[in-house]
């Protein structure tokens, strides 16, 4: 969809060159999503996992789709298997493809398919550092991103760690869409504060959908 008049539609907000938040894009699709994401965390179970210095992560991850972001003492990567099972990752249910696409394509990525999708939980106090999201192959796919649940902050920097960064609220059902120029920019959520959500309780869900491989 052209972009002439941002202003007028409320539904889409620029967050940077290249980035744009789709205010509620999930919601048609919410009652598809919160059952295929149960079925994946009973296959594949959120675990908080150590990075490679050695700290214990406060947001719980899981994946689905050909293969899972994952991090231990040895590093940051890509593997098709979940090494807590030994099995290969869920794969990525039609309604996420779904929504995956049409948001892209609602940003000015067509033909996006994703090949990953880190599924991140967060409880009251949990946080996400600044970070730049570079262990995928291809820059050129953009990044679509689902929230759910509880509000959070999200923190929108530039190229270098120092640079300033903006904020938005993201709330349950909206996507941020997000490449091109600002696909390697930092970013972050602060501590998720306590509250209720009324469909996912004490919690937070975000979905980032990759083409990792
Ligand atoms: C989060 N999101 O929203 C964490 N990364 O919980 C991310 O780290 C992220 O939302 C790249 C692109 C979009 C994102
Ligand atoms: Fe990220």
């Amino acid at each position: 969809m052209s972009d002439l008049f941002p202003t007028l539609d409320p539904r889409r907000e620029a967050m940077g060159q290249g980035a744009v938040l789709l205010r509620g894009k999930a919601l048609s699709l919410e009652a598809e999503i919160l059952t295929a994401l149960k079925n994946i965390t009973a296959q594949a179970p959120f675990r908080r996992m150590t990075t490679p210095g050695g700290f214990l992560m406060s947001v719980a991850m899981t994946n689905c789709g050909s293969a899972g972001w994952v991090t231990d003492r040895t590093g940051y990567r890509y593997d098709r298997i979940d090494p807590e099972t030994g099995r290969p990752w869920p794969s990525l249910p039609p309604a996420f493809l779904q929504l995956a696409a049409q948001a892209a394509a609602e940003a000015g990525y067509e033909d996006f398919r994703p090949d990953a999708c880190l599924i991140n939980r967060y409880e009251p106090g949990a946080r996400l550092s600044l970070h730049q999201d570079k262990n995928e192959r291809d820059y050129a796919h953009p990044i679509v991103s689902v929230s759910l649940g509880l509000p959070a902050t999200f923190q929108f920097g530039g190229p270098k760690r120092t640079d300033p960064v903006r904020k938005f609220a993201l709330r349950h059902g909206d996507v941020a869409v997000w490449g091109g120029p600002s696909r390697l920019f930092f970013h972050g959520v602060p501590e998720l504060k306590d509250g209720e959500h009324e469909t996912l309780g004490r919690m937070r869900i975000n979905l980032t959908f990759r083409g990792a491989l």
